[in-house]
C-alpha cells in the first residue's frame, strides 16, 4: 500500500504521470493544469499549514482553535489524499479490469457492469460537491462504491479508497458546463482499473 501512497512530510504536490493533455479529448489539458496546479496545491498547502498550526498549538497548550483545525485537517488531508488518488484512477484510454479484482467485484456487485454502473450513478448523484469512491473494508472484507461529499463526509473509517472520480465542479464544469454525467460517463473511459487492483491487491493484506 505505502509503495502507492508514499508521502512524508511535509506534503508536496505529486507529479502527474502523463501530460496536461494526454486525456483529452475526455478530459481537456487547461481543466487538468488548473486542477492540479492551483485546487491539488490548495489542499496540500492547507494540509501542511494545518499541521504547523496544530504544532504551534500544542507549544502553546492553548487548543481553543482545535476545532476549526481539525476540521480543516480532515478537509484538506482528505482533499490531498483523493487527489493523489485521482490522478492514478485514469490514464489515457483507460486501462481494463484484471481478472484478480473482477473476480471480487463479480462475488460483491454481481457484475462489473453492475458496479461500475453503481458507480456511476452514486458519483453522478453526490450531493453539491463531492467524489464517487470505489473501496474496499477490511473489516467485512468486502468491496463498496461510497459517496463523499466535499473531501472528507460520508466515509467509511477503515476504508481504502481503489478507483476515484472527482465531482467538484472545478473538475468538469470549463469543459462540461452543468452536466455531470457527460464528465462522469468520460470517467468511465478513462478509468484505471488495472491501479484499481493494484490497491485491492495491496488492500487485502490489511
Ligand atoms: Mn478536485
Amino acid at each position: 500500500m505505502d509503495k502507492l501512497l508514499n508521502q512524508t512530510y511535509p506534503f508536496q504536490l505529486p507529479a502527474l504521470g502523463f501530460a496536461y493533455e494526454a486525456l483529452e479529448p475526455h478530459f481537456d489539458a487547461r481543466t487538468m493544469e488548473i486542477h492540479h496546479t492551483k485546487h491539488h496545491a490548495g489542499y496540500v498547502t492547507g494540509l501542511n499549514q494545518t499541521l504547523e498550526k496544530l504544532q504551534e498549538v500544542r507549544k502553546t497548550g492553548d487548543y481553543t482553535s482545535v476545532q476549526a483545525l481539525s476540521r480543516n485537517l480532515a478537509f484538506h488531508g482528505s482533499g490531498h489524499m483523493l487527489h493523489y488518488l485521482l490522478w492514478h484512477s485514469m490514464t489515457p484510454g483507460g486501462k481494463p479490469m484484471p481478472a484478480s479484482l473482477a473476480k471480487a467485484v463479480e462475488a460483491d456487485f454481481g457484475t462489473v457492469e453492475a458496479m461500475q454502473a453503481q458507480f456511476a450513478a452514486a458519483t453522478i448523484k453526490v450531493e453539491t460537491s463531492g467524489w464517487g469512491v470505489l473501496a474496499y473494508e477490511p473489516v467485512g472484507r468486502k468491496l463498496l462504491v461510497l459517496q463523499a461529499e466535499r473531501h472528507q463526509d460520508l466515509a467509511i473509517w477503515g476504508v481504502v479508497p481503489l478507483l476515484v472520480c472527482d465531482v467538484w465542479e472545478h473538475a468538469y464544469y470549463t469543459q462540461y458546463a452543468n452536466n455531470r454525467g457527460q464528465w462522469v460517463a468520460a470517467f468511465m473511459k478513462l478509468a484505471n482499473w488495472d491501479f484499481a487492483a493494484q490497491r485491492y491487491a495491496a488492500a487485502v493484506k490489511i
